[in-house]
């Protein structure tokens, strides 16, 4: 009797540690915490930048990091992610999506950035 409730036991913590470790799994494999892109200060991917995550959105640049807003010359985008950029603060005026890495985003683009969304597909 004793015996059987020791190995009764021991089998319901060996499933809540297999609960714990599909768990940790699962938050790792749905990616939130994974890199969607990178935004740069000038062209060739240099200067200041700024790492997005996946289904990170920001809405004022200027609100997060003084002088970066009207400041993004390139992008560095995630495989399977993309990136959207916008004119204006609160996702206003032209916005432009990057699903690739982008060293130049446009003459007309250069430093006119304010807000932006970053989403992975996978
Ligand atoms: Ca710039």
């Amino acid at each position: 009797m004793r015996k059987t409730s020791v190995i009764f036991g021991i089998v319901v913590m060996m499933f809540s540690f297999l609960q714990l470790e599909s768990a940790e799994a699962q938050r790792r494999s749905d990616g939130r915490s994974r890199f969607c892109a990178v935004l740069y200060e000038h062209e060739d991917f240099r200067g200041s930048r700024l790492v997005m995550r996946n289904g990170e959105s920001i809405s004022n640049f200027k609100a997060l990091i003084p002088n970066f807003n009207d400041f993004i010359s390139s992008v560095e985008v995630n495989r399977g992610c993309s990136v959207t950029l916008y004119q204006h603060i609160r996702f206003g005026g032209f916005s432009r999506t990057y699903d690739y890495s982008t060293a130049w985003v446009g003459n007309r683009e250069n430093d006119e950035f304010s807000s932006a969304e970053c989403y992975c597909r996978r």
